[in-house]
């Protein structure tokens, strides 16, 4: 499948992995938009929040726990940060495979519309 974060996944594309189980990755963004920018995606190709079904529970929990724990090892779970996820077009999703933001590392300024 030609799917950048499914490359990731399976090893024919390098990245900074920051934590991994049977279910999900974390890793490094190539791109920071801030100081801490993390991606944790489940292993499985879900297109998008919108796919997710019973079936990602459990991954999704593991991803939810992962968020806790990588950002105590990064130094910002007492400073704060913030998940997102960008859904779609006008969410302004890029890649095509279900994955959450970890930002940090400086005070992160108002949402933008
Ligand atoms: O965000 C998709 C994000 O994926 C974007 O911030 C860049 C990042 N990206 C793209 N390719 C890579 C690789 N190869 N390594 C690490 N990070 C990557 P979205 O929410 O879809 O707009």
């Amino acid at each position: 499948m030609d799917c950048i974060f499914c490359k990731i996944v399976e090893g024919e594309l390098p990245s900074n992995k920051v934590f991994e189980s049977d279910r999900i990755v974390a890793f490094h963004n190539i791109k920071l938009e801030a100081p801490v920018h993390i991606l944790f995606i489940p292993k499985k190709h879900v297109p998008s929040m919108n796919d997710i079904t019973a079936e990602d529970a459990e991954a999704i929990t593991e991803i939810h726990l992962a968020f806790k724990k990588v950002a105590k090892d990064l130094g910002v779970d007492e400073t704060g940060y913030r998940i997102i996820n960008n859904c779609g077009n006008d969410g302004g999703q890029l890649v095509p495979h279900l994955h959450y933001h970890l930002l940090g590392g400086e005070k992160l300024g108002p949402l933008n519309r």
